[in-house]
């Protein structure tokens, strides 16, 4: 019984360890990586419907299709239309001046069964 004390308290201490490590790292790549947004799409809607983001800087914005079809992400005003199959995932940076803009799914009529959000950006 006794031998086996010290090696648990030293595999715990280990993973302390580590989980310092981890959390540092963590810490700093969040202090200099970009502010980040997610938007999932699915049938037939954005979630979120409203996205919030500074402006004049660049934004991480990752867009996951839920959804069982093929969806975008378009915002005309920006320059943005990026096309995800079911299942896809597509990272790209947004820096864009003060205003609301509109993202919508450019397939067929999904934007007019609901497949619209607002980008708030200030
Ligand atoms: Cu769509």
């Amino acid at each position: 019984m006794s031998p086996s004390r010290p090696r648990t308290f030293r595999t715990a201490r280990w993973a302390l360890a580590i989980a310092a490590l981890t959390f540092g790292a963590c810490g700093g790549d969040a202090d200099d990586s970009a502010a980040s947004l997610r938007v999932a799409t699915t049938e037939m809607r954005f979630t979120p419907a409203r996205l919030e983001m500074k402006a004049s800087q660049d934004v991480r914005v990752i867009v996951d299709n839920r959804g069982d079809v093929d969806h975008t992400f378009s915002i005309d005003e920006l320059d943005i239309h990026v096309k995800l199959n079911s299942g896809e995932r597509e990272e790209l940076t947004v820096n864009a001046a003060p205003a609301s803009y509109e993202y919508v799914c450019r397939i067929l009529d999904h934007a007019g069964l609901g497949m619209v959000g607002t980008l708030v950006v200030s």
